[in-house]
């Protein structure tokens, strides 16, 4: 009779261990899920307040660093840096050393995946506007398709580095952290582009 009810008590108490043990792993199983979040949340950000004056990087491990694109600014750590290894100007006077640099030509199929790619021509921006995260390595493609000449220009002075000039049929790009949230208004600076409609919007979110 004794030994029938040890019998019993260990049987429970297997049965108690094998049901913590089930709860255990599902509720671990839980966390992982939450933790990988899908990969259009998952965008890696950047401060938006960095000081450009810091270095982050030494200029050999610029060197080092592959570009996005060829002729780009490199990319450490999130942050588009200089090749002396300090984050860029975005209000840098466009194509000087502190600025984000802008790719030579570049054929439209190179671009990598995630590029924002923008058409511009006569009829105008094509998207008219694209949506980022503040602090987000954007990398932002400009094709004239209308055989002109377009120079994308921000609106706001603190993108006044962030300018993408093109030739006839040419494409072009320029990698930049995004800016603190809020709309940013751009246009084509050749004169009477903007008034025949080109022009478009960065919504940073
Ligand atoms: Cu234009």
């Amino acid at each position: 009779m004794n030994n029938k009810k040890t019998l019993w008590i260990i049987i429970g108490l297997a049965i108690l261990a094998l049901i913590i043990i089930v709860v255990a792993t599902s509720t671990g199983t839980k966390q992982q899920s939450t933790t990988s979040a899908p990969e259009e949340t998952n965008v890696q950000v950047a401060p938006t307040d960095l000081d450009t004056e810091t270095p982050i990087a030494t200029p050999e491990e610029v060197q080092q660093a592959q570009p996005v694109i060829e002729g780009s600014s490199k990319v450490i750590n999130n942050v588009v840096v200089t090749p002396t290894g300090k984050p860029v100007k975005n209000d840098a006077v466009p194509g000087s050393p502190e600025a984000p640099q802008e790719t030579p030509p570049i054929a439209p199929e190179a671009l990598p995946a995630g590029t924002i790619k923008l058409d511009v021509s006569a009829e105008g921006f094509n998207p008219v506007q694209f949506e980022v995260k503040a602090g987000q390595v954007v990398t932002l493609a400009l094709s004239s398709v209308d055989n002109i000449t377009h120079v994308l220009l921000f609106d706001d002075p603190v993108l006044a580095g962030v300018a993408i000039g093109v030739g006839p049929n040419e494409t072009r790009a320029i990698t930049f952290n995004a800016p603190k949230a809020g709309e940013y208004g751009f246009h084509c600076d050749v004169p009477g582009h903007t008034a025949r409609g080109e022009s478009g919007k960065m919504i940073v979110k």
